[in-house]
Order: structure tokens, then sequence, then C-alpha cells
């Protein structure tokens, strides 16, 4: 079987966690990173419906979203390596994972980009035009505008949805802390697992981590910055720093 390709945008936090997977199983696979309106022309040469990223390609066809994407990677880990499940913990793993992809995935980002791309759209735009050729940067360039006004769109961006997404991660944050206010170390089952990995690749933006692999190379803007070093005193945000730093360490940014 020809080795799997991971489609990302360097910015996803969605794409983050299915990378964190991948190199934590300890399976072979290579990153293409997308410019955002290439990642729809890509999905629809696949026939995918949507172009949301992560999106694999493997032998066997596209595999969509990363939830899909770490299963595919868990069935294709090597039986004597690290397991991100089992049976026991499968079912509460799953209900966690769902509800970190529904609500803070979804919040932590626009509560991002919410401030961000109306107060320093250029500093993400070269997040995006990393490790893109001449051409597709040339391309990045002009449609910037554009980019940003379907971003602002498509996430349903500005300063009220900033406050109300900042609201809900504060709920989030309060059901997290409640969990691991026991002094578990993990959220389900009693070893490192997808629930974990998704919690604290999902939650990253929100705690911004040590050692994610973008730390540095995104910049938060000042009322984002104010909240993150807030939520910095919250048990979940220590303990998502722990999980990058056991499990993640410093791996290179494309
Ligand atoms: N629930 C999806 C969310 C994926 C998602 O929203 N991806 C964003 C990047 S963070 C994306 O590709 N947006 C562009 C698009 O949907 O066309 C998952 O878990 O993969």
């Amino acid at each position: 079987m020809s080795q799997a390709i991971l489609n990302v945008f360097t910015i996803s936090h969605y794409c983050e966690k299915a990378r964190w997977a991948f190199d934590y199983l300890g399976v072979p696979y290579r990153v293409q990173v997308l410019a955002p309106g290439g990642h729809l022309k890509l999905a629809r040469e696949h026939g995918l419906r949507r172009g949301g990223l992560p999106f694999l390609l493997t032998d066997a066809g596209p595999v969509q979203g990363s939830a899909e994407v770490v299963t595919w990677a868990e069935q294709a880990a090597p039986a004597d390596g690290p397991v991100l499940s089992t049976d026991a913990t499968r079912d509460t793993i799953a209900d966690i994972e769902r509800r970190l992809d529904e609500v803070a995935g979804v919040h932590s980002r626009r509560h991002f980009y919410s401030e961000a791309i109306l107060a320093q759209p250029k500093a993400v735009r070269s997040i995006f035009l990393r490790e893109q050729p001449l051409l597709q940067r040339l391309k990045l360039f002009a449609a910037w505008g554009t980019i940003c006004t379907l971003m602002a769109r498509g996430m349903d961006l500005g300063p009220a949805q900033r406050k109300d997404s900042r609201d809900i991660l504060e709920r989030e944050f309060d059901w997290l802390d409640g969990l691991l206010s026991d002094g578990r170390p993990y959220l389900a089952g009693d070893q490192f697992s997808r629930a974990d990995l998704t919690a604290a690749s999902l939650l990253a933006p929100a705690v911004r981590p040590p050692d994610h692999p973008l730390h540095g190379v995104i910049v938060s803007p000042p009322l984002h910055d104010a909240d993150v070093a807030r939520w910095a005193e919250r048990s979940t945000a220590r303990w998502v720093c722990a999980m990058y730093a056991q499990y993640r360490g410093q791996k290179p940014a494309s």
C-alpha cells in the first residue's frame, strides 16, 4: 500500500489532532499543506462533497474528518505499538471526543478568528503562506481579502460572536475542570487516549501550550491574549500543557 497523504491547513487544530494521532501511533504518512480554495478543488477531485480538512487520501479512497482520520490511523497502526483507545474505554472516549469536536473545537477557532481575521489578517495570512510554492503564495496574496470575507461568513465571525464563543469555552473549561477535579491523569481510562489528544489539540488555541508545533508562530491578538492568560490558571489549561509536554513534544511545523 502506498503511503497515505494527510491534507491539512497548517493553522488548523483539527488537522493538528490528526497529525498528532499519526505521530503518536507511529503510522507513516505524508503531509500535504493546502491553501484555502485549493482544498475545495482537491476535495472535489476525490469525490468529496465538502472541503473540510483534514482529509486523508488512501489507496481505498478518501477519509474525511478528524475523528474518521484518527480511527483510520488506529486501524493502520502497528499491532505492537501504542494505542489510543481500548475496548473498555471506546464508548466513553467517543462521547467525550464528539462533544470536543462539536463544541470546544468550533468555539476555540471562532474565539481566535473573530478577533484575528478582523484585527490582524496579515498575521493569519503569513501562517497560510507557510510551505506554499511561489505561484500559490501569489494567488493567496491576491485573494486574501476575499478569503477573509468568506472565512468571516463561513465561521460567523465578529466581536459579539467572539464573546459568545468565549462564554461557551468557559463552560467547556468548567466541564473539563470538573472531570479532572478527582485527580485523574486522563479523561477516560488509565492511559493516554484519543479523548486526551482531542481535548489538548482542540483547546490548544485557547491555551497555547509551549510544546505545540506552532508555539510562537501564531500571534494572539490582544483580547485573545488576555483570555488565554486568564484561562492559564485553570486546571484544564495546565493539563493541556502537560499532555503536550508528555505526549507530543516539539515537532517541526510545516
Ligand atoms: N468536524 C470536522 C471539522 C473540520 C473543519 O472545520 N476544518 C476546517 C479547518 S479548521 C476547514 O477545513 N474549513 C474549510 C472548509 O470546511 O471548507 C473535523 O473534525 O474534521
